[in-house]
């Protein structure tokens, strides 16, 4: 077989954005996903072949470099064959960092995002600062553009997130500064051991010119020092938080205010720290302060984190279907209690992903309204707290504590679960809270939609 001949594992988003860019180079390319019917298939240029079904280890070692997605574990045995036979494998943002560097493209810089909770928040308020300081920016990875799509020479920064899976198979990216934001169990179905997922973090540091880690977060700190390097944290110092005599609270760099966080659009104490990183990440490139200062005040955030849905009889509801995993909710727990007067009810549950959810028992217990769990997982949750009831899907769940919340509460969809034991994903499940609760606000004199 010619050293020409290249094997793209796994269709999807990323699998064709890899055909694609591949065919424009002139490569020849063969696709292989173990789905009858994996998407994307309609979209595939005619004349490349498309091997569907169980994976072949003999098969794939025929090929001399694999480009695998990030939906397919590197344990996978026919993967783990095709490297001890010495083929290379890599996903689609190593390509994409190694066309960074062809002369068409190396002027642009590179951002590069990963953590626990937070990424997509922080990638796409960077690329509104970008736009607001006129920078031509494009924006993707892990929230949604494959990068090598987002690929053209007139663009001058690139914002990419990154999940742990796409870290793995990444080794040259060479990024202006990088972030993890914070780390906490996630995809424990996928990896060993907590220490593999930290691992698969902390790659991107090594693919970088500069660090931004998060004071409060060990687990994001970079193994090796650097006095480039550049932290957040609530505390003073670099980027933090600093409060005036008044004890108005200020995002602050180097303790010098520069908005009090009361001008936020975005809602909770974690935003603050997301507010932090993007401000910090644009001072790195260049952009003007001015600009991102003005983006930070109109910025509300993406659809399902956190979001707003509706006030009904002065009860907030609000859903935050992205939490995935118990950091994302005890986070938006910890963030959004303080701002009401009321009572929390919360609603959990989902695909758990192998999570220890004893770690959630702490936050659990400073929710005074409802818990109410559903799903896959939903029993798992329910045995953290002893108020905990169990309920069969969302439509009870909202109906339930409809009935028990009053004026000054809140209600947030936080699962803590992915949700694909019921739902296509996180969005469909948060489409379907969002329009019982519309349902519910319908009709009602007060309601704030
Ligand atoms: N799959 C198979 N057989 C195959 C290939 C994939 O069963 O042969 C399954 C995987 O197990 C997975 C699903 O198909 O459950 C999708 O995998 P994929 O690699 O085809 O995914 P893409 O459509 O290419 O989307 C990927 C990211 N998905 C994953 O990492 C699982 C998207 O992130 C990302 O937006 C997209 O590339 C563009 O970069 C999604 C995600 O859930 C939002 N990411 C995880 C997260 O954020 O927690 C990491
Ligand atoms: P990601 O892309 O990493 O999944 P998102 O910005 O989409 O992150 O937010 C997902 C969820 O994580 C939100 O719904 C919120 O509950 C929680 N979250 C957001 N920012 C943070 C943060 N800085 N720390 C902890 N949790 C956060």
């Amino acid at each position: 077989m010619s050293s020409q001949q290249i094997a793209v594992v796994g269709l999807g988003e990323t699998g064709l954005s890899c055909v694609n860019f591949l065919l424009k180079q002139g490569k020849q390319v063969t696709v292989f996903d173990t789905r009858q019917s994996p998407p994307g298939q309609d979209k595939l240029s005619s004349g490349v072949k498309l091997i569907k079904g169980p994976l072949s280890g003999e098969l794939l070692a025929q090929f001399d470099l694999l480009i695998a997605s990030p939906g397919i574990a590197l344990a996978t045995p026919a993967l783990q064959f095709a490297a001890v036979k010495g083929r290379e494998i890599i996903g689609d943002i190593e390509l994409f960092a190694r066309q960074l560097k062809e002369p068409a493209y190396a002027h642009a810089k590179l951002v590069t995002i990963t953590g626990s909770n937070g990424k997509s928040t922080v990638t796409s308020l960077l690329g509104e600062m970008a736009a607001a300081a006129k920078v031509k920016v494009a924006v993707g990875g892990n929230i949604g553009v494959p990068a090598l799509d987002l690929l053209a020479p007139e663009v001058d920064l690139y914002v990419l997130e990154l999940s742990s899976f796409q870290l793995e198979t990444t080794s040259s990216l060479n990024a202006d500064i990088a972030t993890i934001l914070n780390v906490s169990e996630d995809h424990m179905d996928r990896y060993d051991s907590y220490q593999h997922y930290i691992a698969a973090k902390q790659r991107i540091y090594k693919q970088s010119k500069m660090a931004l880690f998060n004071r409060d977060d060990k687990l994001t700190y970079p193994e090796k020092h650097s006095p480039n390097n550049v932290s957040f944290g609530f505390d003073q110092g670099c980027y933090g938080l600093i409060k005036d005599a008044d004890g108005e609270v200020f995002l602050a760099e180097e303790d010098v205010p520069v908005l009090a966080v009361r001008a936020l659009k975005l809602s909770g104490k974690h935003n603050w720290m997301n507010a932090l990183a993007a401000f910090a990440l644009g001072k790195a490139v260049g952009l003007s302060e001015a600009a991102m200062l003005t983006t930070l005040q109109h910025y509300g955030g993406l659809a399902h984190r956190c979001e707003f849905v509706a006030q009904i009889d002065n009860v907030r509801w609000i859903n935050d279907s992205k939490a995935t995993n118990v950091g994302a909710t005890q986070a938006a727990l910890a963030g959004l209690s303080e701002t009401i007067t009321g009572d929390v009810h919360v609603i959990l549950g989902g695909a758990g992903k192998g999570a220890d959810f004893s770690e959630l028992s702490a936050v659990l217990h400073e929710v005074h309204g409802a818990i109410i769990c559903f799903g896959a997982d939903g029993d798992k949750i329910a045995k953290q707290n002893k108020r905990a009831q169990l309920v069969e899907n969302l439509d009870q769940a909202v109906a339930k504590i409809y009935l028990m919340a009053k004026p000054g509460d809140l209600v947030i969809l936080s699962p803590a679960c992915a949700s694909l034991d019921m739902y296509k994903n996180f969005m469909a499940r948060g489409d379907h809270f969002k329009s019982l609760v519309k349902a519910l606000a319908a009709g009602k004199a007060d309601e704030v939609i």
